[in-house]
């Protein structure tokens, strides 16, 4: 992509309204742009990187055996009023009227639309487990939207739900997700500790919130120094391995938040006691029959009478994830993005455009790497350097390749890592396999 020919509204000055660097620094970047509170347009960089979040987060959905469906984000108030939520959500719901005066809602989350569809069409404890997703996007009228993606009122989020004949069941697939999640997060460069967690509205005994430690996170959490020093990109796990023991593993040391510490337990850690922020970027529930049961969702057990399945719900912020992954990847100059998100591998930086030897080495390195698949945004603008710089450090792109008008002659160009600053002058050769490797 050609930055000349590409729509990245870069801005030069913090935006006043912005309190935290996430924030900040999406808007400096072009990636979105606030349409109302809490409600946001996504600009072409700041898609990109959204759309590879959500890959992640749907690679690891389906290699968990979680089947990807898409339900509405309008609803129906009927399904609501019969789990009892309607009158329950309060003033969170946006609730809408048809042009028939029929009640409708905009979907904050999706166990009544689930159930729904469930209860339609399963009828034996022969067709469970089931596990199913989408990824939507979700609206709840947050009393104090802020912080931009990260609590907006418009966002978007990957919510699973299980179902199973047993509690057993149920907590094998709470396990398959716990697991996911490690693994997701992980992929992101993302270090998630799992937080014993209050199920809140959604109901239910058995909660967890992966928590991501930001002195800007809006959840206040309590944990065993261990778990901020555990490498978690260790954690790759396979399903064909003991989930209740990795389970185990991450869940035994002391970790919750505000709402479930406990305060004899958090003092027997002593100096081992870390008290801090963090962002909530999953939350996963087991609910067991709260929603089946008003809802009658039943299968034919066993010996062919008819029981009420237990129920799991598993949800991902993908928008607030873009605010966590900057809260924890940035310096002075901007965004440092990992490799697995990044909006493009690399920026090619052209120092003199019509400069004939930096136009034509550019041409080559463009041409070459998106020969080989790598995807390249080329600033090919007649800004100045140090305008270019700017803007390359901000975006974030794992990999500058600098040409300007003294190396290019001697075919060499400045390849720069942006998360090291580390820079080495190549030729053209060793560069690319350098940014290759
Ligand atoms: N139905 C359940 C699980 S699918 C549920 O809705 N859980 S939740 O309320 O915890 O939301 C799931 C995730 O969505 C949260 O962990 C958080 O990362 C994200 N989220 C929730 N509210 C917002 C918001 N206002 N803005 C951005 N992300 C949000």
């Amino acid at each position: 992509m050609r930055l000349s020919q590409f729509f990245m509204p870069t801005l030069r000055e913090d935006p006043s309204e912005a309190q935290i660097v996430s924030h900040k620094m999406m808007m400096r970047a072009g990636m979105v742009r606030q349409a109302s509170a809490g409600i946001y347009s996504w600009l072409p960089l700041g898609l990109r990187v959204l759309r590879r979040v959500e890959t992640i987060v749907r690679e690891e959905q389906d290699a968990a055996g979680c089947l990807e469906l898409l339900m509405p984000t309008i609803q129906s108030a009927d399904l609501w009023r019969e789990s009892g939520r309607y009158d329950d959500y309060g003033k969170e719901m946006l609730r809408i009227r048809d042009r028939h005066d029929r009640e409708m809602l905009f979907g904050p989350t999706n166990e009544e639309l689930i159930t729904d569809i469930f209860r339609a069409y399963v009828r034996s404890y022969r067709d469970l487990p089931k596990l199913l997703y989408h990824i939507q996007w979700k609206f709840r009228d947050e009393i104090r939207p802020r912080f931009g993606v990260m609590r907006g009122r418009e966002f978007l989020m990957k919510d699973s739900y299980s179902f199973d004949l047993d509690f057993e069941g149920a907590k094998r697939a709470y396990n398959k997700m716990f697991v996911a999640y490690l693994r997701t997060f992980a992929r992101m460069g993302l270090k998630a500790i799992p937080m014993r967690a209050d199920p809140g509205v959604i109901g239910g005994d058995m909660s967890h919130e992966f928590i991501i430690l930001a002195s800007t996170g809006e959840s206040q959490v309590y944990c065993d120094r261990a778990l901020t020093e555990r490498d978690v990109l260790g954690t790759a796990v396979d399903y064909g391995a003991d989930l209740q023991t990795e389970v185990d593993r991450w869940t035994t040391p002391y970790a919750a938040t505000d709402e479930m510490h406990d305060a004899a337990k958090a003092a027997a850690l002593g100096d081992r006691l870390v008290e801090a922020r963090g962002i909530e970027v999953g939350h996963i529930f087991y609910f067991g029959t709260k929603y089946s049961k008003p809802m009658n969702a039943t299968v034919a057990g066993p010996n062919g009478e008819p029981v009420l399945v237990e129920m799991g719900s598993y949800g991902i912020g993908v928008s607030r994830l873009l605010g966590a992954i900057i809260e924890a990847s940035h310096d002075e100059a901007g965004i440092v993005w990992p490799d697995s998100v990044a909006p493009f591998a690399v920026g090619l930086v052209n120092l003199k455009p019509g400069d004939g030897a930096c136009d034509r080495l550019c041409d080559d390195v463009y041409a070459r790497l998106r020969k080989a698949g790598t995807e390249v945004l080329y600033d090919d603008r007649s800004e100045r350097a140090g305008v270019k710089f700017a803007d390359m450090d901000l975006i974030g792109l794992p990999w500058q390749v600098i040409v300007g008008p003294r190396g290019a002659k001697g075919g060499q160009v400045e390849v720069k890592r942006r998360a090291s600053g580390a820079r080495d002058e190549l030729g053209v050769d060793a560069a690319l396999a350098r940014i290759a490797r």
